[in-house]
């Protein structure tokens, strides 16, 4: 008999595993500790997963497969991938186990030692899920250093023939829309409800206090609002394709007090759980905007596909190239905590008050708050990347760290010194207050720099340039702004300096 291996962010039913029931094939999912622990996830993560786990399992079962499930209070369950298997294999006439190849590198390392610890023939298959190997940089850039993210996606546009045109060219003639996208809401603008599902979380809430699993963040009435298979992921997709795809791209950025999701799709846990796969994704969009010329531009639909087709692979190919190194680089060197109101929302800082309780609340932000808001304090705060990792990687519903650590402490901190972007995303309240209305209602001022309402952004950003000069100055992207640092007076220099060090070192009151 062959044990089959499913981890909790492989629920792929299309995978050719399942092609064929058999009686001669053992699939096992299990709830361990090993996974719950590692980092103190968000409460509707970890429910999220167990609850699309649970239905992967029956539905599994109801097509004939044969499915050992071992949940976290079973008592026989020994809270490790390795340590449960050698259970199994004792109890089961197990000859060889098969697993999916894992998507992080921690789960890599341990399921490469299955073979050892169990005395049996092992086999890694892939997981069919990507559109991109784990390999892919060197595949694009053979032999080079630098990786744009650019000449990534448009390699992979035209290998699979997304949006080009029989001459090879992109179609609507250009490889990138950014220009017209990336507007604020107009006055009085509201984007469609949000496709909520609501499932009962009651069973797996209490299980996980009773075995005493810490957690972060709240549920509401214990009602989970995620996609928990592919039928509900499929509905979701519809939503996005019909009611939001037609504004993506032109509101990706902006950011709101009352809309916590705006036109975002939220499939990112249904993508990163393989419920869906990309392409069916990129596709189905693609049927919509065909469908409705005139109705949805090429910008809206060019900006969702390089998320998908760009972003999303290009952030796995950089972690396959680069880890495990890239876990441990901080080239800023930085080392403070992060401020204690990263847990709680707690601050006066209206734009971080508002992302911050709506990713407790939710176990979501868009990429604009994680990136200019969250992220973008972080770094001038001078937080350790391991301290953001650790957030970023336990709060949100879709964080796995092939795709959080990237995002997080190559794009976001610029940690790994420009291999993910080619500048850091450090800005003042300027690019806030442009592409949201929480400076509107900020208890600080967004257009000053010291004094006691100053917002903290503005010294902060000049006190990071600064600090960093001697890493920064010669980056082509950046020279500019020492220059107009330079010009300053240099009385409003200091100033500026000082309300700085004055707001790091009383950074939790903040
Ligand atoms: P949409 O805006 O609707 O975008 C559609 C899809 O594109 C997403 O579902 C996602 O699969 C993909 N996508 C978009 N941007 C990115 C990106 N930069 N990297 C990878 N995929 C992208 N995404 C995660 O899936 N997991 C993470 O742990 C994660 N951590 C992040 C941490 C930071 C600091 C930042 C700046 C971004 C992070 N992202 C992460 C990327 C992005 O913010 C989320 O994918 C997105 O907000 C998910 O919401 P959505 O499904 O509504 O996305
Ligand atoms: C995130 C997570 C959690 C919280 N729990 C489990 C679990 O108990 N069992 C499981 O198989 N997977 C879990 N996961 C997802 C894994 O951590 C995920 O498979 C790895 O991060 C690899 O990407
Ligand atoms: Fe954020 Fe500053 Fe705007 Fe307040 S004024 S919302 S702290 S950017």
């Amino acid at each position: 008999m062959k044990l089959r291996l499913i981890l909790g962010d492989q629920l792929n039913e299309r995978h050719p595993w399942f092609a064929v029931p058999s009686d001669e094939i053992l699939y096992t999912l299990m709830e361990v500790r090993s996974e719950t622990d590692y980092v103190a996830h968000h409460i509707q993560k970890v429910t999220a997963i167990f609850m699309a786990m649970r239905k992967f399992a029956d539905n599994l079962a109801k097509k004939g497969h044969k499915v050992q499930y071992i949940q976290l209070d079973d008592p026989r369950n020994q809270q490790s991938f390795i340590e449960n298997i050698k259970l199994i294999v004792q109890r089961y006439p197990i000859r060889e186990i098969e697993y999916q190849e894992p998507d992080e590198y921690r789960l890599d390392r341990t399921l490469a030692e299955l073979s050892i610890k169990t005395g049996l023939p092992v086999t890694m298959a892939k997981s069919e899920h990507f559109l991109t190997s784990r390999d892919s940089i060197a595949e694009v850039f053979p032999g080079k250093k630098h990786y744009l993210l650019e000449t990534f996606y448009r390699y992979y546009r035209k290998k699979y023939q997304i949006l080009i045109l029989p001459d090879g060219t992109p179609e609507g003639g250009r490889w990138n829309f950014d220009a017209e996208n990336r507007k604020s809401y107009p006055k009085n603008h509201v984007p469609p409800e949000p496709l909520f599902f609501n499932h009962s979380a009651d069973e797996v809430v209490t299980m996980l206090s009773k075995s005493g699993v810490t957690t972060i963040g709240q549920m509401e009435n214990n009602q989970l609002h995620y996609p928990l298979d592919r039928a509900e992921a499929l509905r979701l997709l519809e939503h996005f394709a019909i009611q939001l795809l037609p504004n993506f791209g032109t509101y990706q950025d902006a950011m709101h007090t009352h809309h916590a999701f705006g036109y975002h799709s939220r499939l990112s846990f249904a993508l990163n759980t393989k419920m869906l796969h990309p392409l069916e994704v990129i596709q189905r969009c693609i049927d919509e905007w065909r469908a409705r010329p005139g109705e949805i531009s090429l910008s809206q639909l060019e900006g969702f596909v390089r998320q998908i087709l760009g972003w999303r692979e290009y952030m796995r190919a950089i972690y396959w190239a680069k880890m495990p190194e890239y876990a441990t680089l901080n080239y800023f060197n930085h080392h403070n905590p992060l401020p204690e109101w990263y847990w709680t929302g707690n601050t006066n800082m209206n734009c971080l008050k508002h992302t911050i309780r709506q990713s407790l609340q939710y176990a979501y932000a868009h990429h604009i708050q994680r990136l200019m808001v969250t992220g973008n304090f972080a770094l001038l705060a001078g937080c350790h990347p391991n301290e953001v990792d650790q957030w970023y990687l336990g709060i949100y519903i879709d964080a796995f760290e092939w795709v959080e650590i990237t995002n997080t402490r190559g794009m976001s901190q610029f940690a790994d010194g420009g291999i993910v972007g080619t500048k850091p995303y450090a800005s003042s309240a300027n690019y806030i207050n442009k592409m949201s209305n929480y400076c509107k209602s900020c208890s600080y001022n967004h257009k000053l720099k010291h004094g006691p309402r100053a917002c903290p952004f503005n010294s902060m950003y000049w006190h990071f340039f600064h600090r960093h000069r001697n890493l920064l100055e010669h980056n082509p992207r950046i020279g500019m702004m020492y220059r107009t640092w330079d010009k300053m007076e240099s009385d409003e220099r200091q100033k500026i300096l000082a309300q700085a060090e004055k707001y790091l070192n009383a950074i939790n009151d903040l």
